[in-house]
């Protein structure tokens, strides 16, 4: 008589990955006014007056700044609001988004 009873060998693990996240990056141009790239980083990314200065002036200084970074999607709409907010005032303020290494 075969043995029914006998256990599984073998055992099934799904490895779930964690998405990529995406940064999204602050580029530095000599129109928009530094108060407004301050309202914008509030606005779009929920910073404090504080945190929202440190970016803007990081990427003032250096020409670019990591804002945050968020899963693909939502660094891409966050970016491209933004982007979109300087745009209606006439400003090149511009945000991207790159992978994380
Ligand atoms: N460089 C801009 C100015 O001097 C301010 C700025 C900072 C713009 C960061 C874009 C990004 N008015």
């Amino acid at each position: 008589m075969a043995d029914t009873t006998a256990t599984p060998k073998t055992k099934v693990k799904t490895k779930t990955e964690r998405p990529r996240l995406h940064k999204v990056i602050l580029i530095n141009d000599d129109y928009t006014p530094r108060e407004f790239v301050v309202t914008v980083l509030k606005a779009e990314f929920r910073m404090t007056e504080d945190q929202a200065h440190k970016v803007m002036i990081t990427a003032h200084r250096r020409g670019v700044c990591v804002v945050a970074v968020f899963t693909r999607d939502v660094a891409e709409t966050k970016a491209t609001r933004a982007t979109d907010a300087g745009r209606a005032k006439g400003y090149p303020l511009l945000f991207t988004t790159e992978p994380e290494e």
